[in-house]
This record gives structure tokens, C-alpha cells and sequence, in this order.
């Protein structure tokens, strides 16, 4: 990665619409903006941005409030600990992007699950609109009244949205084309297939005692293909029941 990252945008609206041709682009409403485009300026996804293959909007919520202490959150109604964003202040920071095209995903512990299937729907989309919470979360009214979609990146805590709008985004610059060295190479990955990956070896052949499994020095492709398959169901149905449920469920419907 070279020095010269691409400097965010943070002028997320624009003046103008947006047009057919324009790179794919997210658009990132967050308290915490020099968080950005933080690891996505590095390595595939950071040459990627310097090329100009997708953009990052970063606006700072911020920006947008309007009293003198430019204030963005308040108390919980109800009582409980934390603090909430305002919906005044979150419908003004959508508001700078409303012409912008794709859909808002508002990233909450209390979303739906994200999975590959809404990645790559995403990916087919002209970009999209993440607001990043933070404190207890973001007033529900301004929610309800944007139909903004709430996602999850797993059943773990994190201390805001950023993070998660990070990976979401990553998953998503992978499936667009020409963002990855490699085009033929996502798709093809067990994963996307429903399975968990193979284990990957390499040289030196033995290392510390431990030999690479024989066949794949065999040189026979259809064997090692076999092998390849047969570890990568193994080890889903061992880590994974969920997804080998799943997996051996669309295989029987594929069945004639
Ligand atoms: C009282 C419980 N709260 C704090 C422990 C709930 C809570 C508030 C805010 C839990 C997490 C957060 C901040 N998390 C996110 O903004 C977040 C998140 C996550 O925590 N896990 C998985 N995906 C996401 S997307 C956004």
C-alpha cells in the first residue's frame, strides 16, 4: 500500500446527482469519521479506491447538529443506562443523502444476521448508506419513518457500528468487478457454495514431522478434488451444523 490513501469524501451528498457510471459507493454516516476509510486503504480494497473502482462518502453526524454544543445524543426515555442518538439529528444526517441511490442499512447489534446471500445482493446495488451507532443505539422513530434496514455482523458486542460497516463493506468490494486480484477466484470458494474451506498446504512438504497430506502431491486433480470436497464437508459438519444442515438440504432438492 502507498502512502497517498485516497482521502475520504466529506461532502457525502454531493451537489449534484448521481449518475450511471458512477463507481459503486458507500456512504458512511458516522460520529467517528477518521475512523475511515481505515483498513479499507490498505491492499486490495485501498489500490481499489485509488483507481477509482468504488468510492467512500464519510459524513460526520456532527455536521449536521445544529445547537452549540453540536449535540447528537440524549438520555434514554424510560430510564436504563447509555444514550441514544436523535432523531432529529440522524434524519439530518440521512437527509444529506437522500438522492443518493441504494439502499440505508442502519449496523445494530439488533439487526438480522448478516450473511453472503444480502452481501451479494448489496454488491448488485449502486452503493449503499451505512449509519454507524453508537451508545445505547439510535431513536427508533427516524428508523421507522426512513424504512432504514438494521444489520447485524454477529452475535458478539462491539462498541459501535464502524467496525461493522468496515467489514460489511469489505465483504462487498470482493464481489465487485475488477476489486479483486484475482476475478475468477471468489465464487469458486467453498464457502459461497455453503461449505467451509479445505485446509491449504505448501511448501516445505514435511515441515517439523508434519507431511502434507499424500494426494495432493499425487498430481491427480480429480482425486485431489474428491479429497479437497470430502475435508471441506468434514470439517462444516463438525465446526458448522447450521451451515451443513443448510447444505445437505439444497442438495436433496437438487435431486431429480
Ligand atoms: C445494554 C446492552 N447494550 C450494550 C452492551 C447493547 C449494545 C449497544 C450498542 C450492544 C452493542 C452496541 C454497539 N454495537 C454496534 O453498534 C453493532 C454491532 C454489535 O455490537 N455486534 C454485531 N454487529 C453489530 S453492528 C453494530
Amino acid at each position: 500500500m502507498c502512502a497517498a490513501a485516497a482521502a475520504p469524501d466529506r461532502d457525502p451528498g454531493g451537489s449534484q446527482a448521481d449518475r450511471a457510471g458512477d463507481p459503486w459507493t458507500a456512504r458512511v454516516l458516522t460520529i467517528f469519521p477518521e475512523m475511515f476509510p481505515g483498513p479499507l486503504g490498505a491492499s486490495l480494497a485501498g489500490k481499489a479506491l485509488e483507481k477509482g473502482l468504488w468510492r467512500l462518502q464519510v459524513l460526520d453526524i456532527r455536521d449536521v447538529a445544529r445547537d452549540k454544543h453540536r449535540s447528537v445524543d440524549d438520555a434514554p426515555f424510560g430510564g436504563g443506562p447509555g444514550m441514544v442518538l436523535r432523531p432529529d439529528v440522524v434524519d439530518a444526517a440521512l437527509a444529506t443523502v437522500d438522492a443518493a441511490p441504494g439502499p440505508v442499512i442502519y449496523l445494530s447489534a439488533r439487526g438480522r444476521l448478516l450473511d453472503q446471500a444480502r452481501v451479494g445482493e448489496l454488491a448488485a446495488e449502486p452503493g449503499l448508506t451505512l449509519l454507524c451507532g453508537r451508545y445505547e443505539g439510535v431513536d427508533q422513530r427516524v428508523l421507522d419513518a426512513r424504512r432504514v434496514e438494521e444489520l447485524s455482523i454477529g452475535d458478539y458486542v462491539l462498541s459501535g457500528g464502524e467496525a461493522a460497516a468496515i467489514v460489511l463493506i469489505d465483504a462487498v468490494l470482493r464481489l465487485l468487478p475488477g476489486v479483486m486480484g484475482n476475478e475468477a477466484s471468489s465464487g469458486e470458494e467453498s464457502f459461497e457454495r455453503g461449505l467451509l474451506e479445505y485446509p491449504h498446504y505448501t511448501r516445505p512438504a514435511e515441515w517439523q514431522g508434519r507431511p502434507v497430506p499424500e494426494v495432493l502431491l499425487s498430481g491427480h486433480h480429480a482425486e485431489i478434488g474428491r479429497w479437497r470436497r470430502a475435508q471441506a464437508e468434514a470439517t462444516t459438519k463438525q465446526r458448522r451444523p447450521d451451515l451443513w444442515a443448510r447444505y445437505c438440504k439444497d442438495a436433496k432438492e437438487q435431486e431429480p
